[in-house]
């Protein structure tokens, strides 16, 4: 896949580049997206499970899902999307990932500069005590899973109708608000606060790349749209970058 010299140069070593990263960057890996064909379980929508209300009226039923999705990770392995990601972390002295995605194959690929804005599964938090501990089991022995002091135990995620972390939040506005480059990878670009990042980081001159197998709401206002699958499109990117640099 040939991209345009135009894009290339965009990636200079000096930019300060934010790579922001939806389920579409994991779908490689095995994992269903959210809105996409694959996008329910048991007939029912992430909007429907991923809520307070959802966990305290059925906090069994919400497990299932949490566990039949750990169980889907637990099998898969970073793709060469991910892979990609990885080395750009390497390559840019000035790099920020941030993620939606809550799989935690971002640094199971290699990046370390990583902002789960959405949270991460893997981690079980007591709804009482606050309490935050890592649990890669899987299945997990006993659902819904409970902490020592007898109360239950939550996926350490944001769901619809919470707050984000505030520490993440503020410190992915001034990464967004000051990059130059901004990648944006497999998300549909429909869930806020983090679905306005891409306009806010146009609007304050950065330039704008989106990777995506289909268009998106932002599509239209990116500087350039790379339409296809992330696992063959970023490592393309890659490889075209490295031997701009090279020469
Ligand atoms: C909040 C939980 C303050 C963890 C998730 C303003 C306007 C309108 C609504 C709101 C607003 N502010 C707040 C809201 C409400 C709500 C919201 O945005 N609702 C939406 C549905 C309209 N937002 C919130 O509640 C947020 N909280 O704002 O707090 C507040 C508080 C109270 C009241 C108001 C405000 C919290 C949002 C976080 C929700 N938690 N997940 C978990 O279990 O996962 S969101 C969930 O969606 C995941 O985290 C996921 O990452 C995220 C976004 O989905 P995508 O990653 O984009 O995935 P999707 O399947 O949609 O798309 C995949 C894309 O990949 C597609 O485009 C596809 O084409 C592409 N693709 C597929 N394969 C490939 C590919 N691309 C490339 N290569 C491939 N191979």
């Amino acid at each position: 896949m040939e991209l345009s010299g135009g894009l290339i140069k965009q990636f200079q070593p000096s930019k300060r580049v934010v790579v922001l990263t939806g389920a579409g960057i994991s779908a490689e890996s095995g994992i269903p997206t959210f809105r996409g064909e694959d996008g329910l379980w048991r007939r029912y929508r992430v909007e429907e499970l991923a809520t307070p209300y959802a966990f305290q009226t059925n906090p069994k039923l919400v497990w299932e899902w949490y566990d039949w999705r750990r169980g889907i990770i637990a099998k898969a392995e970073p793709n060469p999307g991910h892979l990609a990601i990885a080395e750009m972390e390497r390559m840019f002295p000035h790099f920020s990932l941030i993620t939606q995605n809550v799989d935690g194959l971002h640094r199971r690929a290699g990046n370390n500069k990583i902002i789960e804005i959405h949270g991460n599964l893997w981690q079980l938090r007591c709804v009482k005590e606050g309490t935050v501990k890592e649990d890669y089991r899987v299945p997990l022995p006993e659902i819904p899973p409970k902490c020592g002091c007898g109360a239950l135990l939550r996926p350490h995620v944001v769901w619809f109708g919470e707050s984000l972390n505030k520490e993440d939040l503020v410190f992915s506005y001034r990464l967004i608000g000051k990059c130059d480059l901004l990648l944006v990878v497999g998300t549909s670009a429909v869930v806020q606060p983090v679905a306005s990042f891409p306009l806010m980081a146009k609007r304050q001159g950065a330039f704008v790349v989106e990777v995506n197998k289909n268009p998106t709401p932002i599509s239209s206002m990116v500087d350039t749209f790379l339409r296809g699958p992330a696992g063959e499109i970023l490592p393309a990117l890659l490889g075209q970058i490295k031997e701009h640099w090279g020469k």
